[in-house]
Formats: C-alpha cells, sequence, structure tokens
C-alpha cells in the first residue's frame, strides 16, 4: 500500500506542469483541479505511454499470422516480413487501411444523413423536414438533374437515388465527380482514380491490404487515393450537402466559444460526436416548455445547451449554439463538475470519458447503435422518433442538477467570434447578393493583395501542446497575407485565441488587412465541422472555373494543414486533398519512414504525376514556411508573382512616404 502511494507520488512528481499540455487556460485550469482531485486525462496517458518507433513509423505490419513483423526503420532495407514484403509494401498498406477507416467513418456519417434524407422525403418521418429547397435545386442542377418547374419533391426523389450511388454503385464515376475541374478529372482519368461506390472502393481497398494481394507501393497508392476521394467528394460531401438541404445553409453568426459557456446555475448539456441530427434534436427538447419547467422546478436557471469537437462545430456555424471546446478538452470540461449530461453519438469520443464523467457524476449518455461504451449509459437514437431520446437524455441532466454533489469550478474565459462561412456565403460575401461570385477573391489573389489560400483543419494531439501549433501557423499565414480557411477542432483553437473576428484584421499583412476591412470579415474564416472539409474542395473548384488561376485545383495557390492531427479521418482527408491537387502538411508525426521509396512517392512523385503532395513539419514557422513557399511556388507558374512584388515595392514606398511626412 505505502508502495504503491510512494509510485503515485513519484509519478505525479516527474508529470510535466498543465502548461506544457495545453495553451488552453481553461485546460490548463481544470488539469491543475483534475490532479488535486485524484483525476487522469489523455495527457497524463499521452506522457507515461511512450508511442511505439516502430509502430508510429509504420515499419510493422500484422496483416498475417505469419507475423507480426517488424522491420528496422534505421535501415529500412536491411529486412523483410516472413512473406518477403518490403518496406514500402508494409508502410503502404498500413497507409491504405488508414484511409479506408477514415473514409469508412465519413461515408457512413454521411450515408446515415442520406438515409434521413430518404426517410423525409418518402414522408416517413416527420421531425426533419427541407429546410432550404434552394440548396436542393442547385445541389441537383449541379449533378444534371432536371429542375425547371418540377415539384420540390420530385426534385428530391431523384436526387436520393442519384447521392446513393455515392456509396453503392458497382461501376462507372460517383455523381459529383461532375464537379471537379475537367483537368483535375483528367488527370483522375489517367490513373483510374475516379471513384466508383464508396463501399466498393473500401472492400477493394481491405482486399488488396489482405496478405499476398497488392504489393507494389505505387499501385496501392493508387487504390488508397480513389478511396480518399471517395470520402472528399462522396460521403463528406453528400453529408455536408444533405445537411445544408435539411438544416439549413450556415451564414456567419456571432458566437461564444470555450468552458466559460457553462452556467453554474443551469442545467448544462453537451452534445459531442459528429452527426447533426441528433444535435438538431437536441435543441428542439431543451426548448419544450414541460422540461423548461422541470428543469426550473429543479432549481435551475434554465437548460444551457452547448457543443464540443464537431457536432459543436456544426450546430455553431448553423444555429449560433455555443461551443464548449475541442477534442483535447473533452474530458477536462467535466472536471468543471458543472457538466450535469454529456450526450454523444459516433468517432472521437475518448473512452476515458467514462471515468471522468463517473468521478464528477455527469450522465456521461451514449446514443448511436455503433458506438457504445463498456459501462455507459445507452438511450438508443430513433430519427423516426429522435425525440424520444433526446427528453430523455434532458431528464436525465435534470435529475443530476438536482442532485449535484461535486465542487463546481468553472473557468470564466469566454471568447466571442464569427463563424459559418460555407462556400455559398464567401461567394455572396465577395460579390454581393446580385453578383455573388468568386471574381472578387480571384482578382486580390491575382493583384497580390491576397497571397494564397490555406485549409488549417483537423484534432488536436495530447502528444503536442493543445492549439498551440494551430494557432501559431494560422497567426504567420495571415501575416503573410494568406487567407484562411477552417475546419474541426482546428477551427475552435482560433476561436478561442480571438483570431475569428472581424478585429483580428490587423494581425493580417497590409494585403489581407485591406481585403478583410473592406469586406467586414475576420482573416480566419469558419467553415464547420470535419466534413465540411467537402466546402473547401467546392470552393477550389469555383476558384479554377472564375478562372486567372490555372485550370486544375493543382494549379492554384493553396495549401492545406492538419498540424495537430490525431486520427484515421484527417489521414483520409489529407489524402484526397492530396489527389485532388493540394498541397498538404501534417504535423505531430508521420506514419513512414523517411528515405523509403513509398515516403519519396508521397512527398514528391505525386506532384510530378498532376496531383498534390504531401509536407510534414512540426514546428509551426517551418510549417508556415513550406506553406508560403509552395504558395509562392504556384504564384510563379501562373505569372502572377510580379503582381505581388508591385504591390509590395508600393507598401515600401507608401511607409517611406509616411516616414517623410
Ligand atoms: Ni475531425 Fe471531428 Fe476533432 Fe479531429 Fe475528431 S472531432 S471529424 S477527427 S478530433 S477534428
Ligand atoms: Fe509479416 Fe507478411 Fe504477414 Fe505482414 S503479411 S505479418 S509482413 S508475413
Amino acid at each position: 500500500m505505502e508502495e504503491k502511494k510512494e509510485l503515485l507520488k513519484k509519478k505525479e512528481k516527474d508529470m510535466p506542469d498543465p502548461k506544457d499540455f495545453t495553451t488552453c487556460d481553461a485546460t490548463i485550469q481544470m488539469l491543475n483541479k483534475a490532479r488535486r482531485d485524484g483525476v487522469e486525462t489523455a495527457f497524463e496517458r499521452a506522457h507515461t505511454m511512450k508511442a511505439c518507433p516502430i509502430g508510429s513509423e509504420s515499419a510493422c505490419c500484422k496483416h498475417c499470422f505469419m507475423g507480426p513483423c517488424r522491420l528496422n526503420a534505421r535501415d529500412p532495407y536491411s529486412k523483410v516480413g516472413v512473406c518477403g514484403a518490403t518496406i514500402d509494401t508494409i508502410q503502404a498498406r498500413n497507409f491504405a487501411r488508414f484511409v479506408a477507416s477514415g473514409c469508412a467513418a465519413h461515408t457512413d456519417h454521411g450515408m446515415s444523413m442520406l438515409d434521413l434524407f430518404r426517410e423525409v422525403v418518402n414522408g416517413h418521418i416527420k421531425d426533419y423536414r427541407i429546410k432550404n429547397p434552394q440548396k436542393l435545386e442547385a445541389v441537383a442542377q449541379s449533378i444534371g438533374i432536371e429542375t425547371e418547374g418540377r415539384e420540390m419533391m420530385d426534385i428530391a426523389k431523384d436526387l436520393y437515388s442519384e447521392l446513393e450511388r455515392t456509396y453503392t454503385q458497382v461501376e462507372g464515376e460517383i455523381p459529383f465527380a461532375q464537379r471537379v475541374p475537367p483537368k483535375t478529372l483528367e488527370t483522375w482519368r489517367k490513373y483510374g482514380l475516379v471513384p466508383r461506390g464508396a463501399m466498393r472502393e473500401i472492400m477493394e481497398m481491405m482486399h488488396r491490404t489482405h496478405m499476398g494481394v497488392d504489393q507494389d507501393y505505387t499501385n496501392i497508392t493508387k487504390q488508397f487515393s480513389r478511396t480518399a476521394l471517395a470520402d472528399g467528394w462522396g460521403g463528406s460531401m453528400v453529408a455536408t450537402e444533405i445537411s445544408d438541404i435539411l438544416f439549413g445553409i450556415p451564414t456567419p453568426v456571432s458566437i461564444e466559444v470555450n468552458m466559460g459557456v457553462l452556467k453554474e446555475d443551469q442545467v448544462n448539456i453537451i452534445v459531442h460526436g459528429h452527426e447533426p441530427n441528433l444535435f438538431e434534436s437536441m435543441i428542439e427538447s431543451v426548448s419544450e416548455p414541460s422540461l423548461v419547467q422541470a428543469a426550473k422546478a429543479a432549481g435551475a436557471k434554465g437548460i444551457n445547451l452547448c457543443g464540443m469537437c464537431c457536432s459543436g462545430a456544426e450546430v455553431l456555424v448553423r444555429h449560433g449554439i455555443p461551443h464548449a471546446g475541442n477534442f483535447m478538452s473533452t474530458e477536462a470540461i467535466l472536471v468543471t463538475g458543472a457538466v450535469d449530461a454529456m450526450c454523444v453519438d459516433v468517432q472521437c469520443i475518448k473512452q476515458g470519458l467514462a471515468k471522468v464523467a463517473d468521478c464528477y457524476g455527469t450522465k456521461l449518455i451514449t446514443t448511436n447503435p455503433r458506438c457504445h461504451i463498456e459501462g455507459v449509459t445507452h438511450i438508443e437514437f430513433h430519427e423516426h422518433t429522435p425525440k424520444e431520446c433526446t427528453d430523455e437524455v434532458v431528464i436525465q441532466a435534470i435529475g443530476r442538477f438536482k442532485n449535484r454533489t461535486a465542487k463546481i469550478e468553472i473557468p470564466k474565459i469566454k471568447n466571442a467570434g464569427v463563424h459559418g462561412f460555407s462556400h455559398e456565403y464567401i461567394n455572396y460575401m465577395l460579390g454581393g447578393s446580385f453578383r455573388g461570385s468568386y471574381v472578387p477573391l480571384n482578382d486580390n489573389i491575382i493583384n497580390g493583395r491576397i497571397r494564397g489560400v490555406a485549409g488549417v483543419v483537423g484534432c488536436t494531439n495530447p502528444r503536442t501542446k493543445q492549439d498551440w501549433i494551430h494557432v501559431e501557423l494560422v497567426k504567420e499565414l495571415i501575416r503573410n497575407d494568406v487567407l484562411v480557411l477552417q475546419t474541426g477542432c482546428s477551427q475552435i483553437a482560433l476561436a478561442k485565441a480571438g483570431l475569428t473576428t472581424p478585429e483580428a484584421a490587423h494581425l493580417a499583412g497590409p494585403g489581407l488587412k485591406e481585403v478583410c476591412e473592406t469586406v467586414g470579415m475576420p482573416p480566419v474564416l469558419g467553415i464547420g465541422s470535419c466534413v465540411d472539409n467537402s466546402r473547401i474542395l467546392i470552393a477550389a473548384s469555383e476558384m479554377v472555373k472564375t478562372g486567372g488561376l490555372g485550370n486544375s485545383i493543382a494549379d492554384l495557390p493553396v495549401a492545406g494543414a492538419a498540424p495537430e492531427y490525431m486520427s484515421e479521418k484527417a489521414i483520409s482527408i489529407g489524402q484526397y486533398f492530396v489527389a485532388s491537387g493540394v498541397f498538404t502538411v501534417f504535423g505531430v508525426t508521420f506514419p513512414t519512414v523517411e528515405g523509403t521509396k513509398f515516403h519519396k512517392h508521397l512527398f514528391e512523385d505525386l506532384e510530378k504525376m498532376g496531383m498534390g503532395k504531401w509536407g510534414f513539419a512540426n514546428d509551426p514557422g517551418e510549417m508556415a514556411r513550406l506553406i508560403i513557399e509552395h504558395i509562392d511556388k504556384k504564384r510563379k507558374a501562373l505569372g502572377i508573382d510580379k503582381a505581388r512584388e508591385r504591390q509590395l515595392m508600393s507598401m515600401a514606398d507608401r511607409r517611406s512616404l509616411d516616414a517623410a511626412a
């Protein structure tokens, strides 16, 4: 016993200060409280759990039972697996399975949205409806469905059966391939990358990575590119478009972010996960008069609903619901003791939440048949009767409020910001309602005020200081006149840092600052959840279509980054951006051995084939340098580098004039 206590004390002594784990002040405050309360989080576990060096470089294979086989990452060609698989085969197969899993997560989510749409269209579900008929028509038209003079429901039925092909189609190209700029599509066709249905691509990917099938890393790369494209231009894009049709297109709203959105005197409910239908129903339940009354009867001033992670990012842009924090704050927020219920659906739900929730008496509730957690209450969400589940969650939350015993400490930190820049809104914002177009954006890129565009997205990861790389990278990019688009947990990191306000324009370089001030927009545009990365693909296609910036996505002065990623979904997203023509930089770790043929294939060869390429850096300054260098290279190839030089020159002139005055 004594020995164990000693050990515990020692462990605590060796533990870094929470300030070394995160730059999020609210999370730091809660991690300090967690230590006092004897509660452990993923930050401490990441510190004590050393990442396996062989696994982290993808130098091992357990695809059959002659193995597992471990190769030598320091001397990768000195050994092969029992079956003879080389380091390149092993890495490519592992990478392919990350993509397959990530793609499966997004497409299964997208297919759930489509299931919901079908049932709404068939009239079997009355709790949801088509909220945005204009969007329905626009999406239908974009894939060649006749809309002129037709009933909305007829168009909707056709749209459903067309979009179902995104998942189930055995042969031929997915519907949204029609949105891809022709030259980009030509490249895909040349290498056989245009996806059929996602189910088929994922199945073939799993088959080809089975022991003894595809053993040429270049051929495996083709199939995982195709699988990833079935995510970005398929499953994810359908999820976004159907959500817009059913729940409305996001437009900029001012919202509050951070743990300070919790209210001590109210019943606090957090929704954490990915599927908007659960959240939409929860919004209904918390405003149900009888439940509000019940909350008041229990002594609460009301019911306070907040989001976290992607669920949060998605409703934040649609309804302006406050957002309590990103992935690495989900355990920490329970330490406040103020969360009465945390309701989760799928993806990025740490099992560790169960123990923390238990310590503070928070009701943790799973709702999706795909995601149960051992020992956690499950209240299944049925989309035909959605409120049965969400009303019950509210009732449980009220019960917990009434019997609160945990000591409550809510960090008094809230950050305001503007979010919800859908591709449609960017169009409108820049061109106005009569002449909505991407011409002003392209013009400002061509004349050099905006140097280029970067998508900074993705998770937070306890193997690096939470939020730090996101924030430093984005600051450096906007300082250099790069307009930043954001989704997912990254968007929340920047919101907490105050960069999603129009006032943040003063942190931008002179050109970007001028554009932001003219339009009244922040230099950092929050777009939504991770499936909403598909909005960035559409924006990129629009930029190509608008003209003046080349013929394919690969010609654009744009780049992407997921500086603190942790999930397989991020790998799938990264690969669909790369295959679409975007230079994409990841941080934290990269699952390849440097110097191998496969590594070179991802980091160099794909670009020569007309696609984008991967990059890696751990330092935000270095990451920014890679991105800016790439943007400048593309500007030069487009012949618009001179415009920027002139623009910078005129700034210098202006400054010398100022000095003279
Ligand atoms: Ni994206 Fe969303 Fe966050 Fe990462 Fe997880 S919540 S889908 S995977 S951790 S950004
Ligand atoms: Fe080893 Fe080959 Fe089996 Fe992989 S497939 S575990 S490399 S024998």
